[in-house]
C-alpha cells in the first residue's frame, strides 16, 4: 500500500490520510506543508525500521507542527481554557507549538490517540520517557532530508544505527545551540537533557 491509498483506522482519527493532508494545507505556509510532509516521510521510514505503528507514524509526522503559524493569542486562550501549567506563558511558539498546539490537534483534528499527541507534545522539548514512536518524531523533525545544518549527517548516521543515540545526540546539540544563542531553555529540554545525553556518553566511551 503506497501513502496515497493509506486510510487511518478510526480509532486513530476519523479523517483519510488525504482529508489529513488538505486540512494541513490550508493551516500551513507551502514551506511548512512541504517540511511536515517530509517528517511524514522520514517518520514512517523509522518506524518500519523500528517496529512502530506506520499509521500513527503518519499521522504524529503530518500533525506534528500543525499549530506553528497561529498567532501567540491562540495559544495563550488554550493555555488558560486548560488550565495549562502557567510557566508556559514565560515561553513563545517554539514551546507553545508542540506543548499547547497538541490541544488543537486533538479539538480540531480530531486525533484521540494519546500515543501520537504525546509524541506531538514531546516532539521539540522531549521528555524524560519517550515511547518509540515519541522518539521517532523528534528525531524525524531535525533529521528530515530538508535540514541543512552542521552535524545533520551525523544525526542521520546516528539514529540509523540507533533511535535513542539519536535522540541523545539532538538533545545535546539543541541545549549547545540554545545556550550559545543565550535562549531561554525550558526546563523540560534539561530534564530530557539529563535522561539522555549521560546515559549514551558512559555507553559510547
Ligand atoms: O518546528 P520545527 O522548526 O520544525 O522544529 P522544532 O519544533 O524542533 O523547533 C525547533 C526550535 O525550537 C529550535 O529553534 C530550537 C527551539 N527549542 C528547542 N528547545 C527549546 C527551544 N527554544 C527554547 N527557547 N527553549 C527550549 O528549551
Ligand atoms: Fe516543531
Ligand atoms: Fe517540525
Amino acid at each position: 500500500m503506497t501513502k496515497h491509498e493509506l486510510e487511518y483506522q478510526e480509532h486513530l482519527l476519523p479523517l483519510t490520510r488525504e482529508e489529513l493532508v488538505a486540512r494541513l494545507r490550508e493551516a500551513l505556509s507551502p514551506k511548512r506543508f512541504a517540511h511536515v510532509c517530509r517528517v511524514e516521510q522520514t517518520a514512517i521510514q523509522l518506524a518500519e525500521q523500528n517496529g512502530v505503528d506506520v499509521e500513527k507514524a503518519s499521522i504524529a509526522g503530518l500533525c506534528h507542527d500543525y499549530a506553528k503559524q497561529r498567532p501567540d493569542q491562540d495559544f495563550i486562550d488554550v493555555i488558560h481554557a486548560k488550565q495549562m501549567d502557567p510557566d508556559l506563558l514565560n515561553y513563545g511558539n517554539a514551546i507553545w507549538h508542540g506543548v499547547v498546539g497538541a490541544e488543537m490537534i486533538k479539538d480540531e483534528l480530531g486525533v484521540g490517540d494519546e500515543d501520537i499527541l504525546n509524541a506531538i507534545r514531546q516532539h521539540t522539548v522531549g521528555s524524560n520517557y519517550m515511547t518509540k514512536l515519541a522518539q521517532i518524531v523528534y528525531m524525524a523533525d531535525y533529521i528530515e532530508p530538508g535540514r541543512d545544518f552542521p552535524g545533520v549527517e551525523a544525526a542521520r548516521q546516528i539514529t540509523a544505527q540507533d533511535l535513542g543515540a539519536g535522540v541523545a545526540y539532538q538533545t545535546q546539540h539543541t541545549l549547545e545551540y540554545l545556550i550559545h544563542k543565550g535562549q531561554p531553555v525550558y526546563p523540560q529540554t534539561l530534564v530530557t537533557y539529563n535522561a539522555w545525553v549521560p546515559k549514551y556518553q558512559k555507553e559510547n566511551h
